[in-house]
């Protein structure tokens, strides 16, 4: 009996020693990232740094969040979450300031390369050859974005992968990315930022479908100066939702209140909300209330401007560390001296973190310093001009901090000064070369799984292919792909029961399952974040836009986030996204859109696929799902009834990015086209060939990436004349592609006559086949340009 009574009070003494030790080394992250808040905004007043925001005010919520977040979990949150990646041991205070600094190496700043401003932290989710890594052994910080909510959208994904991996039968064998759904998504946002609509549709969408996300409030009462009366119904996140809240039998969210400063009480309602969560995939909001900011939003101005002397006297009392201070003093947990120790440890680690950071940061600029002023000296002996050479040496030596920048400057203006050809030139070449690789890779993929490294395998017909119409064909590809692929998700407005409105999926939810092809609400912001969460996880999702035209409500996570993730993270995360939707030749202002040079404008780091039929676009999606790169595809309208043939090897030919097909062969003009218009250039076509004209008419296929290997260019040079021609308004698309002829392939030089675009006018196209007819380039329009460039 005796015994028995000594081991209980030996493990409860153990187990309050490892309840001390956790508390203590919270306190010491809290301690550690507080520092680094202060040091940062040091450096940025000193002019060492741009730009800074930080945590100071949110450090404990964050560490008792960071306790029950699990490998295997996903956040996905904004600037605030310094003391959170700390925590989760994703970052360090080194890369913190080496992020400050904006150093471009990625062994220094591993989260964003120097490209980001600082605290937007991200884990490694692909190997450099796209390889999912094992997600699930892994805590998994998705990269932060500057917009405010704009990390709400792909958190629905995230969430839903859970219970995709849950429920879906095919996808058990994906030990590796999740184990049985139980990985939840952390979402962080401000307070003010819930006045978003992203915030709205995520919370709808989450709570509709049940899924596992956490959404926490950091509410400091402000954004940026504008105090929450002006955000927020009843100036409160966890009032406004109160309708959203679960009950017996309906779909809904938990929703918990707590306070900033309160650590314990934090710990155990975080520990049983998110416990629940895993469990139930129950969403929840944790509105984190009385947070406050102690250095004011950002290094930009200064809160004096917009908090009242008691505000800002409240924020220093209630100041989060402070309090959770007094509590493990009040708890015996520590005393007064242990605490200051660690507050000086930790003063004296972050300084010397950041002096490290700055270093190393510093160290390949004062490098190319020496190399560059060797290089100028060898060119200033050579020189008649040695003494302005010398000056431009003297400037560059005197530079205290010097960045890139000025190297290259100082070199540049060194050779042109010195006027002779010099080993500086080439160092020139060769720092351009490197700045090149330091600034601008990773806008696609580099690896094996670029799309771009995807082989060709043409599209082969049996003797007696039989003719099928266009949505015939989308809906047998699309069955064989859902049988071979047990990754491949797809989803929409009216996707999954009726298998969309053309009916590309009719009958493939009955015999796939609504785990795998499934209807959405109305709500195309987050059916791109859905995909994009999805993709993330290590699932290809193929997420539809019924229209084009409505592509703009999603066009803000699709620009901002998907097709910048690869280049902000230097490659360390991808969302290998399928974007499927229609468009082009119909009739009325939102059913015939074809706004394609807003689209790719904002949609660089995505593959855009214009496919003239079904049989092309089937060998597009064949192409992107080998690869680990987002594209969108974008589906001809009136092309679903067309009859086309059916290729023998549908699930497995593919359609080359980049690659332009001739699919009229012709001497006197080249046409360059795309999608729907083709038809139309094709019937002016026949008819000029009786007034003697041969037309070349050249489709694209692919407008990013566009004509890698000069295709039109070849063209061109037997005809000598050129048109380019969409459907979208003057100066869009064409104009991008007679700037990609003319410019870039050097077409200018291979012109009898003057190059013409044929558009759509700039208003959007009318209703009706005469709205069509006038709104959009006709047979006779493009007949009489035509001519006209050949009496030139
Ligand atoms: C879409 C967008 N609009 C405006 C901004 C500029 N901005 C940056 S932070 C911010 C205030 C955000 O306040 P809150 O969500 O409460 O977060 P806090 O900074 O207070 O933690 C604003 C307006 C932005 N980054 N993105
Ligand atoms: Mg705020």
């Amino acid at each position: 009996m005796e015994s028995t009574t000594n081991e209980t009070l030996q493990l409860q003494q153990l187990s309050f020693e490892h309840f001390q030790q956790e508390v203590l080394q919270d306190y010491r992250i809290a301690c550690l990232s507080r520092e680094a808040s202060l040091l940062g905004r040091k450096e940025v007043l000193t002019g060492k740094a741009k730009f800074g925001i930080f945590g100071d005010g949110k450090e404990v919520p964050q560490l008792a969040m960071a306790k029950f977040f699990q490998p295997g979990d996903f956040y996905s949150g904004y600037y605030r979450d310094q003391t959170f990646a700390f925590a989760t041991g994703v970052a360090s205070i080194k890369e913190f300031f080496a992020q400050l600094y904006a150093d471009p190496d990625t062994a220094h700043d591993p989260h964003s390369a120097g490209r980001q401003m600082n605290s937007h932290f991200a884990s490694e989710f692909v190997d450099a050859n796209g390889n999912v890594l094992d997600l699930v052994n892994r805590k998994n910080l998705t990269s932060g974005m500057a917009p405010t909510a704009a990390q709400m959208p792909r958190s629905v994904g995230l969430a839903l992968a859970s219970k995709l991996f849950r429920h879906s039968d095919v996808l058990k064998q994906f030990t590796q990315l999740s184990n049985k759904g139980n990985e939840v998504c952390f979402a962080t946002i401000g307070d003010a930022s819930t006045s978003e609509g992203h915030f709205w549709e995520t919370m709808n969408a989450a709570a509709v479908q049940q899924i596992p996300l956490a959404v926490f409030v950091w509410d400091d009462g402000y954004g940026i100066s504008v105090p929450k009366k002006y955000q927020t119904t009843k100036g409160s996140i966890s009032e406004a939702l109160k309708g959203f809240q679960k009950k017996d039998g309906t779909t809904g969210i938990e929703i918990y209140k707590v306070k900033a400063w309160d650590y314990a009480g934090m710990c155990e309602v975080f520990e049983a909300g998110i416990e629940k969560i895993r469990a139930t995939h129950t969403p929840a909001l944790f509105h984190v209330e009385e947070v406050t900011q102690p250095q004011g939003h950002s290094t930009s101005g200064s809160h004096e401007r917009y908090k009242t002397a008691d505000r800002l006297q409240w924020e220093r009392e209630w100041d989060c560390i402070k309090k959770m201070k007094e509590w493990i003093i009040e708890n015996n947990l520590a005393d007064e001296e242990q605490l200051s120790t660690i507050e000086r440890e930790t003063k004296e680690f972050v300084r010397n973190e950041k002096n490290e950071a700055w270093k190393e940061f510093e160290l390949p600029v004062k490098e190319q310093v020496t190399e560059v002023v060797a290089a100028l000296q060898q060119a200033a002996a050579l020189s008649h001009n040695r003494e302005e050479v010398e000056q431009v040496i003297n400037e560059l030596n005197k530079l205290r901090e010097p960045n890139r920048r000025d190297v290259m400057s100082a070199l540049y203006k060194g050779i042109s000064v010195a006027g002779v050809s010099s080993a500086a030139n080439e160092l020139y070449k060769k720092l351009q070369k490197e700045n090149e690789a330091l600034f601008s890779s990773h806008l696609y993929h580099e690896g094996a799984a670029s799309a771009m490294k995807v082989p060709e395998v043409k599209a082969e017909y049996a003797a007696d292919a039989s003719l099928l119409n266009g949505y015939e064909i989308l809906n047998r590809y699309f069955d064989q792909l859902f049988s071979n692929n047990p990754k491949a998700v797809a989803f929409g407005e009216d996707l999954g029961f009726i298998g969309d409105v053309n009916q590309g999926f009719a009958g493939l939810q009955t015999k796939h399952g609504e785990n795998r092809i499934f209807d959405t609400g109305i709500r195309e912001l987050t059916i791109m974040g859905q995909g994009i969460g999805l993709a993330m996880r290590g699932l290809r999702p193929i997420a539809e836009i019924q229209y084009l035209d409505y592509l703009v409500y999603g066009l803000q996570p699709l620009t901002d986030d998907v097709a910048t993730l690869q280049y902000r993270t230097a490659g360390r995360q991808s969302a290998p996204l399928i974007v499927r939707s229609r468009g082009h030749r119909l009739e009325g202002i939102w059913h015939s859109g074809s706004p394609m040079g807003m689209i790719i404008n904002s949609l660089r780091g995505m593959y855009v696929c214009v496919p003239r039929n079904m049989v092309q676009a089937a060998g597009m999606y064949n192409t992107l799902l080998q690869s680990n790169e987002p594209g969108l595809v974008i589906e001809c309208l009136n092309g679903y009834r067309l009859k086309e043939k059916m290729p023998s090897n549908l699930s497995s030919f593919t359609v080359p990015m980049g690659v332009p097909e001739v699919v009229r062969q012709g001497t006197d003009i080249t046409i360059v086209s795309y999608g729907s218009i083709l038809r139309i250039i094709d019937d002016a076509a026949q008819q000029l060939e009786r007034f003697g004209i041969s037309c070349e008419i050249i489709d694209v296929q692919t407008l990013l990436p566009f004509d890698v290997d000069h295709v039109i260019l070849e063209s061109l040079k037997k005809t000598n004349r050129i048109a380019f021609i969409d459907e979208d308004v003057p100066g869009g698309a064409a104009a991008y592609m007679f700037n990609k002829v003319m410019e870039e392939q050097g077409g200018y030089k291979y012109l009898d006559v003057a190059p013409r675009t044929i558009t759509g006018k700039a208003h959007r196209p009318s209703y009706g086949s005469d709205g069509d007819y006038f709104s959009k380039p006709n047979v006779e329009e493009i007949m009489t340009v035509l001519q006209e460039m050949m009496r030139e």
